[in-house]
C-alpha cells in the first residue's frame, strides 16, 4: 500500500521537495477548491502534513477517514484538534527540542530590544533625529526580576540566558517543577507584580487562553515589560493595547498575536513595542532541523507505525 500525504499549506521548500521525493505527496493548498478535492479524494490519504499556523482542524480530520498520522511543522500543536485525532487513533507528531535555542535567543533579544530601545533607536538615527537632541533614557536589564510564565523546554533555556546577565528568576506553571532552580509563583498575578519583565513561553490552547488578562497587566505595572514568544491566544489582546496605550505598563515585545497576521493598528506608533512577525523559530538551522525532524517522524511512522517526537500515539 503506498502512502498518501496530503499537506494543507506551504512549507519549507527542501521540505516540500525531499516529501514529495520520499512520499505520494498531494499539496492541498493547490486546489482552487479545497472541499470539493476532499470530498473527492480525501479518503486516500493516510499522513497529513501541517504546520504550527495552520493545524488540522476536526472538519479537515474527518474529511480524511482513512487518515493515520498527522506531522506538524512546529512545536505548539494548539490549532491541531487533538481531540478529534485521539478518537480516530490518529497519531500526532511535533518538532520539540530543536527549536528551543532560537526561540530562547530570539525572546531575550526582544526584552532586551524593548527595555533598551533599540528598535526605537534604531527608527530614531534613520529619520535623522540624532542631530536634534539625544535619544531618551532607556531601562536596565542586568540584574533585575524575570518572571517567566511556562517553564518548559523554551522557558528553561529562557531562565539560563537570564543567569548571564544575573537576573533573579521566578516562575509560574501548572505546578512546580523539581528540578528548577528557580523560586516556583503558583499565582501568576503575584509573578506579574514582582516582575520587571514577564516573559510568556507556556503553549497555546485553551487553556492558557487569555491568562495574561487586564488584571496581570495590571499587576506588572507601568514600569513594567512584557514579552510574548508563545502565542497571541494567551494574552488578551484588547487588554494589552488599552496598557500600552495607557502606559498602564511600560512596553512590550510581541513575537506572536491573537489573529495573525493581524496586528492592532493602536500599537504601530508606539515606540513603547516592538513588533515581530513570529519568527522566533525562523533561522535556516532551525528551520531545516524542524523539517528535517517532521522527515524522520514520517518515515519512522511509515516504517515501524510510531513515532520519534509524538503529541499522541
Ligand atoms: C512555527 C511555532 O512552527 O513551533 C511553533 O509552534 O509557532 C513556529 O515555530 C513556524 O512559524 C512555522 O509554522
Amino acid at each position: 500500500m503506498t502512502f498518501r500525504l496530503l499537506q494543507n499549506g506551504r512549507l519549507l521548500p527542501a521540505l516540500e521537495s525531499v516529501l514529495t521525493e520520499k512520499f505520494d505527496t498531494h499539496p492541498l493548498w493547490r486546489e482552487a477548491d479545497p472541499s470539493a478535492f476532499l470530498a473527492r479524494h480525501g479518503s486516500e490519504f493516510s499522513g497529513l502534513v501541517t504546520s504550527a499556523r495552520l493545524g488540522a482542524d476536526a472538519a479537515l480530520i474527518d474529511a480524511l477517514p482513512g487518515l493515520k498520522v498527522i506531522a506538524t511543522f512546529g512545536i505548539g500543536h494548539d490549532a491541531i484538534d487533538l481531540e478529534a485525532a485521539r478518537r480516530r487513533g490518529i497519531a500526532v507528531s511535533n518538532t520539540p527540542g530543536v527549536l528551543t535555542d532560537c526561540v530562547a535567543d530570539l525572546a531575550f533579544g526582544a526584552l532586551l530590544d524593548v527595555a533598551r530601545g533599540l528598535s526605537a533607536a534604531d527608527r530614531f538615527v534613520r529619520r535623522g533625529d540624532w542631530s536634534r537632541g539625544p535619544f531618551p533614557l532607556t531601562t536596565r536589564v542586568s540584574g533585575r526580576k524575570l518572571g517567566i510564565l511556562g517553564l518548559g523546554r523554551i522557558g528553561g533555556a529562557i531562565a539560563r540566558r537570564a543567569s548571564g546577565f544575573d537576573m533573579e528568576v521566578r516562575y509560574c506553571n501548572r505546578r512546580p517543577s523539581d528540578l528548577a532552580p528557580y523560586r516556583y509563583e503558583p499565582s501568576l498575578s503575584a509573578l506579574a507584580r514582582w516582575a520587571d519583565f514577564l516573559v510568556v513561553s507556556c503553549a497555546g490552547g485553551a487553556e492558557t487562553r487569555h491568562r495574561v488578562d487586564a488584571g496581570v497587566l495590571a499587576e506588572l505595572g507601568p514600569r513594567g515589560f512584557l514579552v510574548n514568544v508563545s502565542r497571541g491566544s494567551v494574552v488578551e489582546e484588547a487588554a494589552l493595547v488599552e496598557a500600552l496605550v495607557h502606559q498602564r505598563i511600560a512596553g512590550a515585545a510581541l513575537d506572536v498575536f491573537e489573529h495573525e497576521p493581524h496586528v492592532p493598528s493602536a500599537l504601530l506608533s508606539l515606540d513603547t513595542v516592538v513588533l515581530l512577525p513570529h519568527l522566533a523559530s525562523g533561522t535556516q538551522e532551525t528551520r531545516q532541523a524542524m523539517a528535517d525532524l517532521v522527515l524522520a517522524n514520517l518515515e519512522r511512522f511509515v516504517g515501524t507505525g510510531t513515532l520519534l517526537t509524538p503529541v499522541l500515539g
